[in-house]
């Protein structure tokens, strides 16, 4: 292709055997000698030669052939008589030689047509990552006034198909302006599109939860947003125009606050809008009290039902586990995990004897854990329980339960309440991410635990052993930050988390730590098939207080949604922001850290092409 190039650019310089011209980028290829080459000229003079070098011219000055003399015959002397021989030989030596030019462009084209059939074949069998351009977007909301919780929710208010961003913060009490005071505190809907206010609503107190749910499935009613506050509020709202749809009376929960947020249950007055229960803990005193909540408006489904839990703690639940033959159970505990049969509070709640007939399935294998006959509290976990996970079991319908101790983590069967294992680990206190690492289909958990000043250990355990599969120490000073992650088509996920800035490992320590401003942050992605690598994806000054991954279904894309804190300047407050970010277009931007050598090392080429194939999917983790 070279030869061919140059002969259509006719290059300057030293004739080739052909062509009687030099052709600088054959003979840079060519094996053949500067005499091969006029030993060549001198026999291929014999032929036809082409229209650029019309017979009889003499040579140029610079060429390595010979003069044109009585060595070489020429074609013009072997002629019919009685023609003049210059005309017949100069005719034929035009058609000869535009016969040859003829070819030559020929060739030329064929093979320009070639090398970009080549080039666009190239491009398509290595695709781009589609440049959603509404997928990357950074708002600066605020200034918050404080508060420590930072609900974050992802649902499609609007009916576009990328889901939206609710937030809700607590705003600046002393900002008011002259005579209008400001709501204590917000919940803003911000367009998954371009982060732009959608709406946003006054809350009467902080939020500690925002959670959109389906509460007339199949109805196509819309999203519906539950809001639970700090102390009293519990409020659901119409997710497209932002307006309160019912607010729970803080009068039914008499002298007690919220204690979690509310949770959803199956349809128990049978209205066709499944219900909620929300737990409501005493001021003065330790007992706990479940109130049931119609969905449609918001009004009590029966009285208060109070238990008295004993425990020491961490509140843990409310959480519904629905078994595999359909029976209700609530779970919920301080330091220790009970189960309450859902019919059990509907009867008292309701204080009748009969229920709707979904609530008087039972599941023998918890039942017969009973503490003692007839109590009304099944032992699920009793000690050092810090934080309870439903996660899908791989080979049944129902859920396992992922407890998070003191001393480190245990999988509960779903069916019978036996460990499936157990990992002593000190110091975990984040909720572990679930997610496809290992190949067999059943979900692994990225931890987080502070290992020594300024580090914390990333590890990802194995679902099924629940032994440690991954891990690598990295620098990071935020207290807590979320990891996060999102599954692909072939049943991987990659796993997302936040340290500060990697370098390259040195022979004495995993990592060395980078002279970076402290409050840099840079959001790391693992994937199962390259663990010897990490991606950095993207950085953020101050600090990161929630994220969610959410599924954009049309592009096989998936975005990571941040709020981030700060920093806070002399003098002002620190400002909110929400960023989104495209995880498919970050993939392709992405810095690789290598963390150890590896052998044979992964090709740049190979890896960014498993990268741009790379598509996410929705994957309920949790049931
Ligand atoms: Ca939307
Ligand atoms: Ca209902």
């Amino acid at each position: 292709m070279a030869t061919v190039l140059s002969r259509a650019l006719k290059l300057p310089g030293k004739k080739s055997p052909d062509l009687g011209e030099y052709d600088p980028l054959t003979q840079a290829d060519s094996d053949e000698s500067e005499d091969d080459l006029v030993l060549n000229l001198q026999q291929k003079n014999g032929g036809v030669k082409n229209g650029q070098s019309p017979l009889g011219e003499a040579p140029e000055p610079d060429s390595d052939a010979e003069p044109a003399g009585s060595a070489k015959p020429h074609l013009s002397e072997v002629t019919t008589e009685g023609y003049p021989l210059e005309p017949l030989g100069g005719l034929e030596q035009k058609a000869a030689s535009s016969m040859a030019s003829y070819v030559r462009t020929s060739v030329f084209l064929l093979m320009l047509v070639v090398s970009t059939v080549l080039v666009l074949v190239c491009a398509f069998l290595i695709p781009c990552p589609p440049r959603d351009l509404h997928s990357t977007w950074s708002r600066r909301l605020g200034p918050q006034g404080g508060g420590d919780l930072n609900p974050l929710e992802l649902a499609d208010v609007n009916g576009d198909g990328l889901r939206d961003v609710l937030l809700s913060f607590v705003t600046l009490r002393n900002g008011s302006t002259a005579g209008v005071s400001r709501p204590p505190a917000l919940l803003v809907c911000l367009s998954g599109m371009n982060g732009s206010t959608l709406w946003s609503s006054p809350l009467p107190e902080e939020a500690r939860d925002v959670t959109c749910l389906d509460l007339m499935p199949g109805s196509g009613a819309g999203t519906v947003c539950l809001v639970t506050g700090t102390h009293k509020m519990l409020s659901a709202f119409n997710g497209t125009s932002g307006k309160a749809i019912w607010t729970l009376n803080p009068n039914y929960l008499s002298n007690g606050t919220l204690a979690a947020p509310g949770v959803m249950l199956p349809d128990l007055d049978e209205d066709g809008v499944r219900d909620l229960v929300v737990l409501a803990i005493g001021e003065v005193q330790p007992d706990l009290c479940f109130l049931l909540v119609s969905g449609r408006t918001g009004s009590p489904v029966g009285r208060p039902v109070k238990y008295s839990i004993v425990g020491v703690g961490n509140l843990i639940g409310p959480q519904v586990y629905i078994t595999a033959s359909g029976a209700v159970y609530i779970l919920f505990g301080f330091g220790n995990i009970q189960a309450v049969a859902l019919r059990d509070i509907f009867v008292q709640a309701q204080n009748r004897d009969s229920s709707p007939p979904s609530l008087q399935i039972e599941e023998p294998e918890w039942e017969k854990r009973r503490s003692i006959n007839l109590s009304e509290l099944i032992d699920v976990y009793s000690y050092g329980v810090e934080l309870l996970q439903m996660v899908k079991a791989a080979d049944s319908n129902c859920s396992n339960l992922l407890i998070t101790t003191r001393q480190g983590l245990v999988l509960l069967r779903g069916q019978n309440l036996t460990p499936s294992w157990t990992l002593s680990l000190q110091g975990l206190r984040s909720q572990p991410t679930p997610g496809y690492f290992t190949d067999d289909e059943t979900l692994d958990f990225l931890l987080q635990i502070p290992s020594g000043t300024g580090m914390k250990k990333v590890m990802v355990v194995d679902g099924d052993s629940g032994l440690v599969t991954w891990s690598y120490s990295v620098p990071c000073r935020m207290r807590e930050t979320p990891t996060t992650s999102a599954a692909t088509v072939d049943q991987k996920s990659v796993f997302l988390f936040w340290a500060e800035g990697l370098s390259a490992p040195s022979p004495s320590s995993d990592v060395t730590l980078g002279t970076e401003a402290p409050d840099l942050h840079h959001l790391y992605l693992l994937h199962p098939a390259f663990p010897s690598i990490l991606l950095d994806l993207a950085n953020a000054t101050g600090t990161v207080t929630a994220s969610e991954v959410g599924i954009n279904d049309l592009w096989k894309d998936a975005f990571y949604v941040t709020r981030t804190t700060g920093p806070s300047s002399e003098g002002h407050p620190a400002p909110l922001v929400v960023s989104k970010l495209s995880l498919r277009w970050a993939l392709m931007e992405g810095q690789v850290v290598q963390l150890k050598e590896t052998t044979p090392k992964i090709g740049r080429g190979e890896l960014r092409r498993f990268l741009s194939r790379i598509k996410f999917v929705d994957s309920p983790y949790q049931m």
